[in-house]
């Protein structure tokens, strides 16, 4: 990791609460990511698995969990099991993890080498009550397994300050890169070199890199939603729609932000543009606990009929003919308007559950008009609390003047 490492009391407390909703006497295995091949000797980069982290704090493959939080011998409550490291892997590979090193960033006392699992489980398991385990495979064949994720997704929905803190570090990283992709932007440009000054921030800045495949959309490419070539070049009086987003141990951040390629909105765009942004503040201050998450997409549907009948889009008479299982905002809105973020850019989320203090939730409301070739999203990340939503990314500039104003200063 490039970055200051999370305090082991976050892993410690959401050990804490995943011991507290599992069956009384049961036992939990959850293994690490795996180095993923990519081509003759060579691998994809090595991305821990969420929920493995989320209990752990640990960024190394070949790792096991094992929680009996009831056990009634203590030492045998939480065991992390690493890989030992040979002379071999050291002299390829470098020092892997030491024991105290896996302690002091877990916040674990038993740390064993992975080769001792197996004699471990043999002394656990027969005493178990139940047996939960994060591998699909295991539950799926074996009806002794129950799956651990909706237990972990449960809390993973609620985000405890430390990793409040880490996503507002990935924002603040993402909107460094943006400002960088304000100097760059102008006629001419290809949309990969706008990438190019969003990864070079997100690397000088210690990131691990984008939370997701960023999307640099000029032109008609905006109406493509998962758009990620970025090949195409920026042509004057287009805009361009970005989404994109830093990782920083392992925390996402997602923003979207669409800007004029020359500079200044057209007359047509600042409509729309300024139709996108009213939403967007509207949909914001709707984001209170107790909303559910479809009604609020429903409701913003309803902010987004408004502003296409203002814009012209369609009629009164065609509003008046819709159905309730087909509403019209869908023609120019075809996407969700919010999901959970977090160690994953879509993070697990209940969506029978209401929002509630603690959830980090995108708000990113957009329009994408065939007709015009014109697409359009602004997007950021929020905060749910008691006293209203607060939007982590309020620093990245969004005003169309401001946006304005910054293209033709730093030019
Ligand atoms: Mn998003």
């Amino acid at each position: 990791m490039k970055s200051t490492p999370i305090p082991a009391s976050l892993f410690i407390r959401n050990r804490e609460k995943m011991a507290g909703s599992l069956a009384s006497g049961s036992l939990a295995v959850i293994m690490s990511a795996k180095r993923m091949p990519r081509n003759g000797d060579q691998f994809y980069p090595f991305r821990q698995g969420s929920d493995f982290f989320y209990l752990t704090g640990i960024n190394l493959e070949e790792c096991i969990l094992v929680l009996c939080p009831h056990h009634a011998d203590p030492s045998l409550r939480e065991t992390l099991f690493i890989p030992k490291t040979t002379a071999r892997s050291e002299l390829w590979s470098g020092p892997s993890l030491t024991r105290k090193e896996a302690e002091s960033l877990s916040g674990i006392r038993e740390i064993r080498w992975a080769d001792e699992v197996d004699a471990f489980l043999k002394l656990v398991l027969p005493g178990a009550s139940m047996v939960y385990a994060d591998q699909k495979e295991m539950f799926e064949n074996d009806q002794d397994f129950a799956p651990l994720s909706p237990h972990i997704t449960r809390l993973r929905m609620v985000k405890e300050t430390e990793e409040v803190e880490e996503i507002k570090k990935a924002t603040r990283i993402t909107r460094s890169a943006f400002l960088k992709v304000l100097e760059r932007a102008e006629p001419g440009t290809m949309e990969y070199q706008l990438e190019a000054e969003i990864i070079g921030e997100f690397t000088r800045s210690g990131a691990n890199g984008h939370a997701y495949e960023p999307i640099v959309a000029s032109g008609k490419n905006a109406l493509i939603l998962h758009y990620i070539q970025n090949h195409s070049m920026c042509q004057d009086g287009d805009l361009v729609l970005m989404d994109f987003g830093a990782e920083l141990n392992n925390y996402a951040a997602d923003c979207s932000r669409t800007i004029p390629v020359n500079g200044r909105f057209s007359k047509r765009q600042m409509e729309l543009y300024e139709a996108v942004l009213r939403v967007f503040k509207q949909a914001m201050k709707m984001m209170n606990p107790g909303v559910i998450m479809a009604d609020f997409h429903n409701d913003v549907g309803a902010l987004w009929e408004e502003e296409h009948l203002k814009l012209g889009l369609y009629t009164s008479s065609d509003v008046a003919s819709q159905t309730k299982a087909d509403p019209i905002w869908k023609r120019y809105y075809m996407h969700g308007t919010t999901h959970s973020l977090g160690l994953d850019v879509h993070d697990p989320f209940d969506r029978s559950q209401p929002f509630e203090p603690g959830m980090v939730l995108t708000c990113e409301p957009g329009i994408y008009i065939r007709e015009e070739g014109t697409g359009i999203r602004l997007e950021n990340d929020i905060l749910i609390t008691e006293n209203g939503p607060v939007d982590l990314m309020k620093d990245i500039p969004i005003e169309a003047a401001h946006i304005e104003e910054l293209m033709s200063c730093c030019k």
